[in-house]
């Protein structure tokens, strides 16, 4: 081999250096080609195996050539090798990443049901007015749920609330409470006025499903004793819960009514949020949807309970809790609280 001899194998292999170097696919391949170009039995080997065999002048110009193409093909590795080892790092990274995005794969958490939220809801807008809480029975005696409330046997007013009886004690004796008015004569008869105590809780009536009725049902009572209680703090209360549950804005009105453990009466109407007053199936065709119904406690509750009504006075009123939570969110029927669709539920 002469000088240009030695020089084509040296450009030739760089050439092939340079195609194959920066195309490796991985740092094995990377070596393999780093023996096949500076190793024993590469081009460069066999120059320096030759430079021995040159003219004296050319030794140092071959000796030159092989260290030049050494340096050239070096450099393509070590760019090649960095690449390669940043690539790594980076499929390594991604591969060990943790997707924070997610949020996670807990378990979807459940609620309370609508019903509970309203009642709880409420129960904290008359502790804030200064009310206490209090529970009775739902299964009731007839004495409790009628005829302390004015309603003796056979009084027709009995039929507004139609019964489903126990079989206990004598016929008619003991009954599913039809509304939560017996709690109010459980609180009076534990304590002396002042009472200012709300009353949530389940109710019973043999009523046909509908829009706005369900023969299962929650009302909240609410019963006010003191001295100088007028109807305007009926009024005023009513205003002031029905403000803090629907906020600013809702028509609402009391109208005339009766009711036998009240004097005088009222029953609490919202407009119909389905219709905005204009009837529908919803309200019956009235535009308006009674939510409960209130008046000033009737002097013979106050004897029953052993009070002097010449010495207090007080209002009381009960309201649906479905029915005050189907005008708020605008649900159109009452079995959907019962029916357990968790879309229904999830909602709320
Ligand atoms: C009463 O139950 C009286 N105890 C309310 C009361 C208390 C008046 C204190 C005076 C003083 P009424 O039957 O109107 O009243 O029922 C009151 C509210 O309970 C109704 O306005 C309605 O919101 C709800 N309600 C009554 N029956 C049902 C039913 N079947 N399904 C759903 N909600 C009902």
């Amino acid at each position: 081999m002469d000088l240009a001899g030695a020089r084509t194998l040296l450009d030739r292999a760089l050439d092939d250096a340079r195609a194959a170097i920066p195309a490796a696919a991985d740092l094995d391949a990377l070596d393999a080609l780093e023996r096949r170009l500076t190793g024993k039995r590469s081009p460069a080997a066999a120059v320096n195996e030759a430079i021995k065999g040159l003219e004296p002048a050319d030794r140092p110009v071959a000796g030159q050539a092989v260290g030049a193409y050494r340096a050239a093909v070096l450099e393509l590795l070590e760019a090649r090798r960095t690449e390669l080892a940043a690539a790594r790092a980076g499929s390594r990274l991604e591969q060990e990443r943790l997707d924070l995005t997610r949020g996670g794969r807990g378990r979807r958490r459940g609620h309370l049901h609508l019903v509970t939220q309203v009642r709880q809801e409420l129960e904290d807008v008359f502790v804030g007015l200064g009310f206490q809480v209090a529970e009775g029975p739902e299964v009731e005696t007839d004495w409790y749920n009628f005829e302390a409330l004015n309603m003796p046997a056979h009084h027709p007013a009995r039929s507004m609330w139609d019964t489903l009886y126990v079989r206990l004690g004598g016929p008619e004796e003991v009954l599913l409470r039809t509304h939560t008015s017996p709690v109010q004569i459980r609180v009076m008869e534990g304590r002396r006025p002042p009472i200012y105590t709300v009353m949530p809780g389940r109710c019973y009536r043999r009523d046909t499903l509908d829009a706005r009725h369900s023969p299962v049902f929650h009302q909240i009572e609410g019963l006010v004793v003191d001295r100088g209680i007028t109807f305007g703090d009926l009024a005023g209360t009513i205003e002031a819960f029905t403000r803090a549950y629907f906020g600013e804005g809702h028509t609402a009105r009391l109208r005339p009514s009766f009711f036998p453990f009240t004097e005088p009466s009222a029953e609490f109407e919202v407009t119909c949020i389905f219709c905005e007053g204009n009837g529908c199936s919803v309200c019956s065709g009235t535009g308006w949807i009674e939510l409960g119904g209130c008046g000033m406690v009737d002097p013979n509750v106050f004897l029953a309970v052993g009070y002097d009504p010449e010495e207090v006075s007080g209002f009381a009123f009960g309201f649906g809790l479905e029915r005050m939570a189907q005008m708020r969110y605008g649900i159109d029927h009452i079995k959907t609280y019962f029916e357990n669709d968790v879309r229904f539920l999830a909602q709320f």
